[in-house]
């Protein structure tokens, strides 16, 4: 079994997490927060077994779109600012997604 770690923009989560769904997954959905722009995003865990993360991969890549950002001049935000306070772009996702290996899971 595997537990599938994956990093949606907020705007593709439900869309994605609905996919899933609908193909019989089984999505929790947490609400994240970006470490570089500061910003929200949602990262989904499913529980599969070995033989659907294709699947589910797949899935997760057909609905989750790239988009460029703006990282923020603010320079109270985050560490990824450059020295000089320039804004510059970033190519966000379209998803960024961890598969785990899973020793046991039980449900009580
Ligand atoms: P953020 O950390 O807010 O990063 C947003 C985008 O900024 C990244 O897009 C990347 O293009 C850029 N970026 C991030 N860190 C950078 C750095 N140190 N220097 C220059 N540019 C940087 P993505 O790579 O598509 O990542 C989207 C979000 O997925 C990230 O949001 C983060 O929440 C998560 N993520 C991506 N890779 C990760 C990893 N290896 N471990 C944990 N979380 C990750």
């Amino acid at each position: 079994m595997k537990l599938i770690l994956a990093i949606v923009n907020n705007d593709d989560s439900a869309i994605v997490a609905s996919e899933l769904t609908n193909e019989g997954f089984i999505v929790t959905k947490l609400s994240t927060t970006g470490g570089y722009l500061m910003v929200g995003n949602t990262t989904l865990l499913i529980g599969a077994e070995d033989t659907d993360v294709a699947k589910i991969k797949q899935i997760i890549q057909k609905y989750s779109q790239t988009r460029k950002c703006v990282n923020p001049t603010n320079a109270s935000f985050g560490r990824g600012l450059s020295p000089n306070g320039l804004e510059h772009e970033v190519t966000v996702g379209g998803a960024t997604v961890f598969v785990l290996g899973v020793d046991d899971m039980e449900k009580y």
